[in-house]
């Protein structure tokens, strides 16, 4: 297979401050740190899994969740395969918005993209 049947292109997504780095951080170096930088740039960390016996790679995108960076960031909804909308469970808001802005965002932008609900804050 060649190494571009094999990459999948995965974004997260969602308001400021909901934790998605933080959750990159977990699933790629399995780190948490209190002390965040907002994200202000659109960065990638690839990652190998396997699946049923499949070698693939994701390229997980981390996006700026400030409402400033949302032209940039909508820049990054083409070619990926799933998105992960991430919402805070202690702040609605941030799940309205998930709902309301970013769920309808995404599937005009990659109507075909699988998505998945991630919400955070245990
Ligand atoms: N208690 C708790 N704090 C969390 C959790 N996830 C993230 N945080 C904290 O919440 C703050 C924001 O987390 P980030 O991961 O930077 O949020 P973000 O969605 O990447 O924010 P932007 O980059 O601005 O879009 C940081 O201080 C984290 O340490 C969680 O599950 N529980
Ligand atoms: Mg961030």
């Amino acid at each position: 297979m060649s190494f571009h049947q094999t990459m999948h292109k995965v974004i997260l997504i969602g308001e400021s401050s909901v934790g998605k780095s933080s959750i990159l951080n977990r699933y790629t170096k399995d780190t948490f740190s209190d002390l965040t930088v907002s994200t202000i740039t659109e960065v990638f960390t690839e990652k190998n899994v396997e699946v049923k016996g499949n070698q693939m790679k994701l390229q997980i995108w981390d996006t700026a969740g400030e409402e400033r960076y949302r032209s940039i960031v909508k820049s990054y909804f083409n070619n990926c395969v799933a998105a992960i909308i991430v919402y805070d469970i202690t702040n609605r808001d941030t799940f309205d918005k998930a709902k309301n802005f970013w769920y309808k965002e995404i599937i005009k932008f990659n109507p075909n993209v699988s998505k998945y609900n991630k919400n955070n804050y245990f």
